[in-house]
């Protein structure tokens, strides 16, 4: 299967996850600098990609990926979140841009990766509207420095994970666990950040490309029977348009809900965009509902089916479902996938190798699955593999790695994956080699085996 001329392959991370330098050149703390899971582990040195970028790019160079997503860190830029600039942050991306593209990797950053600056926070963070206008202030003027070289964006990553993992559940930084109606109002400022970023990245030129990231949660039915068809339809209308409408139609699946709004909003959150990123790693399987006080019920915890260390399921297939749904119902005019992969238990051997066929399984499933898509007419236009780098898993610390290259959290030395150097393969002759490793047939032994 040949990739089309205009698809391309890379590797995503993000600023936080790998970085650590978390006091030099002037960065100011973020919400994360201080925030642990359980495991106790932080992102103070992380893969310490701040001083290791040119070799990491080397990296990159040796996966023969043709383009590298990675977040810029707002603090680094604005250690207050607004006021100074910190030039010294702003050299750090400028020469990392230059450094991949002395490699011939494009560059692909992303603005929000969760890394809100602290000073922010502490007046209110994405409850605060204001925290939208210093959003669209970074994002001007990151543009304007960085737009020369760096030409596609993408504004926010996430917000399903900002506002429910940190202001609903508090599994992650801020930690906050709020009512829905105020985590519905912090998720509205967030959308605006993302309208009002893009209207200032608009007023910079139309050469510079931009888009959001969603991470929709994806209700299949569970089986192929009307009332679950019905039930899946019903989840999608009730979870995943609260993240796509605003996005794609300019009004929320239930306006009265959303406090805040102001005229103007829904017009700047709507506007169009050049890309959508999709991160997508499992499905979510929806029945019936045989209560009477839900519409659907969530199945995919109780599924049989493989499972990668982060315990979701496996099941490419969903993977084609998403993009024909999003395709349908909202026409982006392109999309990216800009995460897919698995965290799975790699073992680096004496003989200094990784042999993670799981994960080149499922990037090979995953990526069959774009490619066959975008031949029945979908704009799919790249993947990104998640991750890069093994890297810090967020509330999960070092423990899940996901990374198509193994990081030793010792050394901090970094190795090649049986899976990176499939992927580099793919990269270089533009085609998806191989057969699929699990549940095909077995490799047949050489002659005279
Ligand atoms: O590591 C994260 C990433 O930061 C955002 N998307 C999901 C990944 C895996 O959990």
């Amino acid at each position: 299967m040949k990739l089309p001329d205009d698809f391309i392959l890379g590797a995503s991370t993000s600023a936080f996850q790998i970085e650590g330098a978390l006091e030099e050149d002037g960065r100011g703390p973020s919400i994360w600098d201080h925030f642990s899971g359980p495991s106790g582990d932080t992102g103070a040195v992380a893969c310490d990609h701040y001083h290791r970028y040119e070799t990491d790019v080397e990296w990159m160079s040796r996966l023969n990926l043709h383009a590298y997503r990675f977040s810029i860190a707002w603090p680094r830029i604005f250690p207050r979140g607004e006021g100074q600039v910190n030039s010294k942050g702003l050299d750090f991306y400028s020469r990392l841009i230059d450094k991949l593209l002395e490699h011939d990797i494009q560059p692909w950053p992303t603005l929000y990766h969760w890394d809100l600056p602290l000073a922010l926070e502490e007046k209110g963070g994405w409850e605060n509207r204001e925290t939208a206008h210093r959003f669209a202030d970074y994002a001007e003027l990151v543009v304007s420095k960085l737009g020369d070289r760096a030409t596609n964006w993408f504004t926010l990553n996430e917000p399903w994970s900002t506002i429910v993992l940190g202001y609903q559940t508090g599994q992650h930084a801020p930690g906050k666990k709020l009512p829905t109606c105020q985590a519905l109002k912090a998720s509205h400022h967030l959308f605006l950040a993302h309208g009002q970023a893009l209207r200032r990245i608009r007023s910079l030129g139309s050469e510079h490309k931009a888009g959001i990231i969603l991470n929709p949660w994806i209700p299949l039915p569970l089986t192929r029977s009307e009332e679950d068809l019905e039930a899946a339809k019903r989840a999608w209308k009730e979870q995943v348009s609260w993240w796509f409408d605003p996005i794609f139609a300019g009004r929320y699946p239930d306006e009265n809900s959303v406090r805040g709004i102001r005229e103007g909003d829904m017009k700047l959150i709507s506007q169009p965009i050049d890309h959508l990123g999709l991160n997508m790693y499992f499905p979510g399987f929806v029945r019936a509902s045989r209560k009477h006080d839900h519409s659907y019920e969530d199945y995919g915890p109780v599924v049989t089916l493989p499972r990668s260390e982060m315990g979701w399921p496996t099941y490419p297939a969903c993977l084609s479902f998403l993009l024909q749904e999003v395709d349908r119902r909202y026409s982006p005019p392109s999309v990216y996938i800009t995460e897919n992969g698995c965290a799975t238990p790699d073992l680096l051997s004496d003989r200094g190798e990784v042999h993670d066929l799981y994960r080149q399984d499922y990037i090979r499933a995953h990526l069959k699955e774009a490619l066959e898509t975008r031949e029945q007419g979908v704009p799919v236009k790249g993947y990104f593999v998640w991750s890069l780098m093994d890297n810090f898993e967020w509330d999960q610390g070092y423990g899940k790695r996901f990374g198509l290259l193994n990081v030793d959290y010792d050394s901090l030395n970094r190795t090649m994956k049986r899976s990176g150097d499939w992927y580099s393969q793919v990269c270089l002759r533009r085609e998806l080699l191989g057969e699929p490793l699990l549940g095909g047939e077995p490799p047949s032994p050489p002659p005279g085996y």
